[in-house]
């Protein structure tokens, strides 16, 4: 069955799908567009919703890269079987992407005040807020979200990244367990020749 991920050529929200499928062994297409060259009309005329990763497997498409996430685990061992112990990863990937949704705001504001704004406010409340409660998690739960590898934990390790990708930082630094699950993931079969391969990203 052809898959096909489509996502841009830096870490965000498509790396943690990339690091699950080359983890799960699945063959796929990784498209990558040029985020610098985005947006290019073609490919984004082409998204449902204008917007990337979209993913494609036997002639259907998902966006929303959490729904994309979830199903590759799905399929990689990474879902929990019980419908609770789900629902609190689902959470966590969540409280993740709340995190995250500070540094999108970051990301897009083009004022170079209001952004210095943004990245102090990231740097001194954000982070210590929502990586001291991972930090909890983690350390609750064997150094996994859920007891044992899943979704989530690849999730958080591709927003370390992006993190770390457009703040400058090394945010895992000052929280010893997420240090330990990044490296981890990092360490995966699949998913440590992949990161060996890949052309280091920047923006
Ligand atoms: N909720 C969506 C958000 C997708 C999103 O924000 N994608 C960004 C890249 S990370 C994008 O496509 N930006 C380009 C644009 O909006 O034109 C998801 O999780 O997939």
């Amino acid at each position: 069955m052809a898959r096909k991920l489509h996502y841009f050529n830096v870490n965000g929200l498509g790396e943690p799908i990339r690091y699950m499928l080359h983890y799960a062994g699945q063959k796929f297409e990784d498209v990558q567009y040029d985020v610098k060259k985005w947006p290019i009309p073609h490919v984004k005329d082409f998204l449902p919703y204008g917007q990337l990763p979209l993913y494609e497997e036997g002639g259907k498409t998902l966006n929303q890269s959490l729904a994309i996430a979830r199903y590759i685990a799905s399929q990689a061992h990474l879902l929990p079987a019980d419908a609770w112990e789900q629902a609190e990863i689902d959470a966590v990937a969540l409280n993740i992407y709340d995190y995250w949704s500070k540094v999108v705001l970051y990301i897009k504001e083009s004022d170079p005040v209001k952004k210095a704004a943004y990245k102090k406010e990231i740097l001194e409340e954000f982070i210590n807020f929502y990586f001291s409660r991972f930090e909890k998690e983690l350390k609750k739960n064997n150094g996994f979200f859920g007891n044992k590898l899943s979704w989530a934990d690849f999730v958080l390790v591709g927003i370390v990244e992006a993190t770390n990708l457009f703040l400058g930082i090394e945010v895992q630094k000052q929280f010893p367990t997420v240090q330990t699950l990044v490296t981890k993931v990092r360490s995966l079969p699949g998913v440590k020749e992949y990161i060996a391969k890949r052309t280091p990203y920047q923006v």
